[in-house]
């Protein structure tokens, strides 16, 4: 790429700009008008990229905007796995790789070429069958990135079964909610899984929640670590004894498009998290078209996204975008910083990485451990480099560009959510003049605006709420078992419009700039948090009275958690107590949620009807004076706050 021109932006090389789908911006402007003219017109055109079954549907797309109801291609019957695998073994590519399998001992390695992976996935879809999993069951995946986990997930696909993975870092309570909201009849785990040198038991966790009472009647265990495992006859069974006793073959179920795909959960401002619901077809578009679009990939290359499949964007960019296109996606299952700091760079170097994928935070903590970690590597083969999950700083940008991309590679900034399914806005690196710090454009046949709280057009420069202005096809549909929520948390503010819970700004040339949430979501290391779960684990502590947890800047981690407690009559805010409550939240929620700061308060911030005024809380933990803190008139006890700025945790 050739260097930073004089506006401080980075237009792609003549070299880049050949290889890539878009090559300018005069050809994406035109494509781009054409495409939102008529959006229905463009995703029909892109579904010929899809093998349907068949393609009756009698509309491309309808929108209940009443029931705010939305549906893309129904009527038109597909497979997500046959899609991801039959066809491609059909046309030539059963010997190229899909998957390669890097473990975090770099001795575990697995490549399974489509052929391969079909023949897996088959015979595990069986083992659900034999479990009596029919249509529109839902399945339970608490896994480690281990090929078992995509393997399950294409399974369920398969037999139109609906995979909800939970991250596998989650704890038990955090496990738990997730379980019992989609009332599954399997669960599939690990004995364990490996994580930054040590062993950690995952099955214990499962027999937790068991106890608890779940829907759930088989347990499919992976032996990943080896460990002791307790394993109750009757309900508990081995993954490879049972792949072993099945037959081989299992034909895909033709699904409607509009047939429920998986439920993946979110975290929200309530205390429940929300199970977003993603259909067959449109979901399945939605990956393909962005990961086409985004990443110019091309044949042959290795594609790495390095979040974890417990999220979105491993849901999209290391399964479904990737294998709907016949890709080969390398699946790693360590941290960057284990066993060395550079050992993303020794995974890169090693499978010869073209296009790598991830998340600021990453970029941030590997930044922070110097050059000599990543100059000991030959990164030649890097053509493109991706970042999600966070607003990416222009420093770090710059220096993910110099550094890792070796001044050579575009960036691609992706925006988007668990609720649109793939990426929303992100640059065409082969088309655009980058801009540090900014996800640019919509993506084609997506159309975004920004707006005031009185429902005006924001002005170039001015901040507002980023609204997506109607449901491309890879939205969710709903909330699993709460409709009535999905409308209220996106489609009442502005009827008609959706809104995604961001502040943004367009800067003069109509470029998007992401500025992080409106709502009580803490984003640690771009994972995003509930407020409300990390606030459920600390009341459910017996001394702890009353939480509230706001972010508060990292340099790392762009938010950690501040957490405000009052301890219950007779407690102590000791040393001793803030530890247990540390612990406690690691075990109920994960290891992510840990508190940076526990600021033990006398009292909390509330306004006459009881609600805690996160804004003031917020404002605290940056460390902001009184008089930055704004009208503290409405709160039934003023005083609180002086008190909460004078024993400030720093
Ligand atoms: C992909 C993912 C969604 C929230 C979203 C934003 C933030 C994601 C970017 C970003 C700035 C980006 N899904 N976010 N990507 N902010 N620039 N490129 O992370 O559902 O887990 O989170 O993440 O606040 O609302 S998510």
């Amino acid at each position: 790429m050739a260097p930073e021109n004089s506006k401080g932006q980075y237009p792609p090389s003549d070299e880049y700009r050949e290889t890539a789908f878009i090559k300018s911006a005069e050809e994406f402007n035109t494509l781009y008008e054409e495409s939102i003219r008529d959006p229905a017109a463009y995703w029909a055109e892109q579904a010929e990229n899809l093998d349907w079954y068949s393609k009756d549907w009698k509309e491309v797309f309808t929108w209940d905007k009443k029931e705010n109801r939305f549906t893309w291609f129904k009527g038109g019957k597909l497979n997500a796995s046959y899609n991801c695998l039959d066809r491609h073994v059909k046309n030539g590519k059963k010997n190229v790789a899909a998957i390669i399998f890097q473990g975090e001992n770099d001795d575990h390695v697995r490549v399974y070429t489509y052929g391969r992976l079909l023949y897996e996935v088959e015979r595990f879809a069986n083992v659900l069958k034999s479990m009596g999993v029919k249509k529109g069951d839902r399945v339970s995946v608490y896994l480690p990135m281990i090929p078992e986990l995509t393997i399950t997930m294409l399974a369920c696909a398969r037999i139109g079964a609906v995979h909800s993975v939970v991250f596998a870092a989650f704890g038990a309570e955090s496990l738990y909610n997730r379980v019992v909201d989609c009332t599954p009849k399997v669960i599939v785990t690990s004995d364990g899984n490996y994580h930054a040198g040590k062993t950690i038991n995952m099955k214990a966790k499962v027999d937790e929640i068991l106890e608890k009472g779940t829907t759930i009647e088989h347990v499919v265990v992976v032996r990943r670590t080896g460990i002791e495992t307790d394993m109750k006859e009757g309900r508990d069974v081995w993954w490879h004894e049972e792949v072993a006793a099945v037959p081989l073959n299992c034909d895909p179920v033709p699904m409607d498009a509009e047939d429920p795909l998986f439920i993946l959960y979110t975290s929200g401002t309530t205390g429940k998290p929300k199970g977003l619901l993603h259909t067959t077809g449109g979901y399945l578009l939605g990956a393909y078209t962005s990961f086409r679009n985004v990443f110019n990939y091309r044949p042959g290359q290795i594609f790495w996204c390095t979040a974890d499949i417990g999220w979105i964007t491993g849901h999209t960019s290391t399964v479904y975008g990737p294998l709907a296109l016949g890709a080969t996606a390398l699946m790693f299952e360590g941290v960057p910083t284990y066993p060395g700091r550079d050992r993303y760079w020794q995974v890169a170097e090693k499978w010869g990485v073209d296009i790598f994928y991830t998340a600021p935070t990453a970029i941030r903590t590997i930044r922070q451990s110097g050059d000599e970690w990543v100059k000991k590597h030959d990164l030649s083969s890097l053509k493109m480099l991706a970042s999600a999950g966070e607003p990416i700083d222009p420093d770090v940008w710059r220096w993910y560009h110099r550094v890792i991309g070796g001044g050579r590679c575009p960036i691609s900034d992706t925006w988007w959510q668990t609720e649109t399914g793939g990426p929303m806005i992100a640059p065409m690196t082969g088309a655009f003049d980058l801009k540090p710090g900014s996800a640019m454009k919509p993506l084609l046949g997506i159309q975004a605006a920004i707006y005031d709280e009185e429902k005006n057009i924001c002005a170039p420069g001015e901040s507002g709420n980023l609204y997506i202005e109607s449901p491309p096809p890879s939205f969710a549909r709903t909330i699993w078992n709460d409709h009535k929520k999905f409308v209220e948390t996106y489609w009442t503010a502005f009827p008609g419009h959706y809104l995604t819970g961001d502040n943004a700004r367009m800067d003069e040339d109509g470029d998007y700039w992401l500025l992080g949430r409106i709502d009580d979501v803490i984003s640690v290391a771009g994972h995003r948090l509930g407020a409300a779960e990390i606030e459920a684990a600390l009341i459910s502590h017996p001394a702890v009275a009353e939480a509230a947890a706001v972010p508060m800047f990292d340099d790392i981690k762009g938010e950690a958690i501040y957490a405000y407690v009052t301890v219950k009559d007779g407690f102590n805010g000791t040393e001793e107590l803030k530890r247990q409550l540390v612990d406690h939240v690691r075990t109920t929620v994960g290891p992510i949620a840990t508190p940076k700061v526990i600021h033990f308060a006398p009292g909390l911030p509330k306004t006459r009807s009881g609600k805690i005024m996160r804004r003031i809380l917020r404002k605290v933990a940056e460390g902001c004076r009184k008089e930055e803190i704004g009208d503290t008139t409405t709160l039934t006890d003023p005083g609180i706050v002086d008190t909460l700025i004078a024993t400030r945790m720093l």
